[in-house]
Order: C-alpha cells, then structure tokens, then sequence
C-alpha cells in the first residue's frame, strides 16, 4: 500500500499525478515524491513552484528544496539556488551524492551544473507581468501575497508498507519561497525538521506557509514527535498549530500548515488560518480535501 499526501488545490493535482504516473513507470517512493514535486516546478502554468514562479522583490527567483528518506534519516536540501530547476532533483542529488544535507546559492547550483543539470531562466513573460505590477503598487511590503491566491510552496509526504508489512516514509519540499520576499531569505521548506520530516519508526509531516513561525516552531519536527509520544496524526498536527497560535504571535498573519502522516497509514493536518486543501492517494486513488484553521 502506497500512501501519498501533497498539498494545495492546483498544484498539488499536478504533483500528485505526476506521482503516481512515475509509480505506475515502476518509481521507488523517493523517486515518485521526487518526480512529483518536479512536475509542478517545471510547469510554467503553475505560479506556485519552479519556474514561472513569483520572485523575490529584486525579481529574481530563489528556489528551495529538501527531501528526507525515512529509513536512515538521510536528507538533502538546496537553497536560494537561482537559475536552475528542479531544485527537488538538486536536493536528492545532495541526499545520496555527497554527506552534507544542503547547498546554498551560488554553490548549489554549481553542484547541479556539474551534475548535469542545465541552467534555464525560471522567469516567463507572466511572472515578470505579476512583478511588475508589483513593483509599481509597492506599498505592501514583503508578505502581500496572500497565499489564498498562489500558494508557493509543494510538500509531499509519502508512506509505502512492503509486503513484509515495515513501513518507509518520506517528505519532501520544493518552493520558490514567499513571493517579493527579501534576496536571500530563506524560509521553512528546505529546513529539515521546520518544513519536512520523516522516520521510519514514526510516521512524516511536512509545512507550509509562513516560513519563519514554522521554522520557529520546528513544525515537522514537533509534529513527528507528537505522534511519537502517542498521538493521532490529527491530534499531532493540531498540537503544533496550537502551540503555535499561544507562543508565535505572527502565527496567523498568514497560514501556517502542517500535515502528517503515521507509520500506519492515519493522517492529519491542521492549519492557523483559513482552509487548507490537499490530496491524498492511496495506491492511485486520488482524494481531494479541505481542511479549516482551528477555532
Ligand atoms: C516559505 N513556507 O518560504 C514557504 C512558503 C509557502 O505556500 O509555503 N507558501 O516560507
């Protein structure tokens, strides 16, 4: 059995499918979630991830990515890479070709280059529209871009039990962070344990939203370790937002998501504000849902 879960409405339709066609062509979990995440950030018609994406406020977009294998808590993670997608791919090769977790910018995408990984401007002819017309109604600051529009980030967690019955689980994550964010911020996404997390002996959870109350809160992580001490994978992620709605006074300026999934296949998520649509597959059955914010 092949559980899958991704999230928001358009992209995470294009993710999921993709997933499941590369499971269909015979993909082990990390390469589904992998082929995944690259479908929607090389789909110039999704704002969300990748190219065509909505860049920093200097017009320049800065992509993120990581990816956490389960069964030995390997990961690899890239950040503020320009010029370069699937940054998901750069982070898998991080993962299983070198023993560091993550690359950063300039470096990162050296890595890829030499990896084979050809260099293409990620701006279109829209996104540069949409930054423009930024630019010139510039009286909003950094966090204007309501993520009920766009949203931009994917995060897919994945969870397979072979026929011995052990289960293996994976998170990963891709975005092009919040639109006209500062050059150079980083948010939750390509942050182990902030924006992903995976065990094999626990379950997986992965964020998104605002970057940096998920990060503060080490959102994946907490999650993961509340199913851990016990909990459901609802009651582990709503433990999280509300943890982070007492402590985090910005926690609800804009979403903050997290969604998990348990070594047995139960599921959850919670969010600090407004709804959260996500998909599940379970072995190719594809499940839309919408999850409201915590009263
Ligand atoms: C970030 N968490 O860079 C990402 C943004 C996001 O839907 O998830 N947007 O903070």
């Amino acid at each position: 059995m092949t559980t899958l879960l991704v999230t928001w409405k358009e992209p995470g339709q294009v993710g999921i499918e993709a997933a499941w066609n590369a499971r269909k062509n015979g993909a082990d979990l990390v390469t589904m979630i992998e082929k995944g995440l690259a479908a929607c950030e090389m789909d110039p018609s999704l704002m969300a991830i990748g190219l065509g994406s909505l860049p920093n406020s200097d017009g320049d977009l800065e992509l993120d990515a990581a990816i956490m294998d389960g069964r030995d808590l390997n990961c690899g993670a890239v950040c503020s890479v320009r010029g370069i997608a699937p940054v998901i791919s750069v982070a898998r090769m991080v993962m299983e070709k070198t023993p560091h977790v993550m690359l950063a910018g300039d470096q990162a995408r050296r890595f890829a280059i030499e990896n084979g990984v050809v260099p293409i401007n990620l701006m279109t002819p829209e996104c540069i529209a949409k930054y423009d017309e930024w630019k010139r109604g510039e009286d909003e600051k950094f966090f204007v871009h309501t993520m009920n529009e766009s949203h931009d980030t994917v995060t897919m967690v994945g969870l397979e039990t072979g026929p011995d019955g052990k289960p293996h689980l994976v998170a990963a994550s891709a975005t092009s962070g919040l639109a006209w964010k500062m050059p150079g911020r980083v948010g939750d996404s390509p942050i182990v344990g902030a924006g992903i997390y995976a065990d094999d002996e626990i379950g997986a959870a992965g964020a998104t939203g605002l970057g940096e109350e998920l990060w503060k809160a080490c959102a994946s992580y907490r999650s993961v370790r509340n199913m851990e001490a016990g909990m459901t994978a609802q009651e582990a992620c709503e433990e999280t937002v509300r943890h982070m709605m007492r402590r985090q006074t910005n926690s609800t300026d804009l979403p903050c998501v997290v969604m998990a999934l348990r070594k047995d296949g139960d599921i959850g998520a919670a969010t600090t504000k407004g709804e959260f649509p996500f998909w599940i597959c379970r072995d190719g059955d594809i499940e839309f849902r919408e999850h409201l914010a915590l009263t």
